[in-house]
């Protein structure tokens, strides 16, 4: 289903289909996959990340389906997001997080298979964690920068809906990371202060 744009705006009604338990989207028109090969740095043991790579090969961390509605003010963009179970080092996988171009904007994840954490974190220091699980609906607000972290042993599967125009911006997270990582300890994720806070790159 191609979706018909008139000025840079949807103008013709569709609908599409989202497997709620292996997250597939029929006829998406984007397929993101991220994998560890990529994304190595982001993980606060980069060590940990070029020892996995080297053991396994290369893993895809996660997966995002998108219909490619245009990014403008008063469209609504949403897909289906997909992050694996796994660790490195420890740190369980994630999605590499953003805050949005235009900050101000919120989101809504609903979790529909998995398990696992949503982390927000302001530029400020203020910062939150919430529990996905199939059924939960977490809001993110505006300036909190947004991570998925899978915590259980199948895919994390959610679908996040937010403003057309609200644009992705990973290039403070790319260079400072989150203040906070989540990882296992004594068999239980736990939330800790990142060591690698301010110095990702470099
Ligand atoms: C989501 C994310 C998706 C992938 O659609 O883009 O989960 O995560 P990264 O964008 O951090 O790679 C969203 O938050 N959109 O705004
Ligand atoms: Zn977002």
């Amino acid at each position: 289903m191609v979706i018909k744009t008139e000025n840079g705006r949807v103008v013709s009604p569709f609908s599409c289909g989202i497997d709620t338990r292996n997250g597939k989207m029929d006829d998406y028109d984007t397929h993101v996959q991220r994998y560890l090969g990529k994304l190595a740095s982001m993980f606060s043991d980069p060590e940990a990340a070029e020892t996995y790579l080297k053991k396994n090969g290369d893993v895809l961390i996660y997966e995002v389906y998108e219909k490619d509605i245009p990014e403008a003010d008063g469209e609504i963009r949403f897909c289906s997001s997909i992050t694996c179970p796994g660790k490195i080092g420890g740190e369980y996988f994630m999605t590499k997080g953003h805050f949005h171009s235009r900050p101000d904007t919120a989101e809504l994840y609903y979790c529909t298979s998995g398990w696992g954490f949503m982390l927000m974190e302001k530029e400020s220091g203020e910062y939150a964690i919430e529990e996905m699980y199939p059924g939960r609906a977490v809001y993110v607000p505006g300036y909190y920068a947004h991570r998925s972290i899978n915590t259980g042993d199948q895919p994390l599967i959610s679908i996040p809906v937010y403003p057309g125009d609200a644009g992705h911006d990973y290039s403070s997270i790319e260079k400072s990371g989150f203040r906070h990582i989540v990882i296992e300890k004594n068999g239980k994720p736990q939330v800790v202060e990142n060591p690698r806070y301010g110095k990702m790159s470099g």
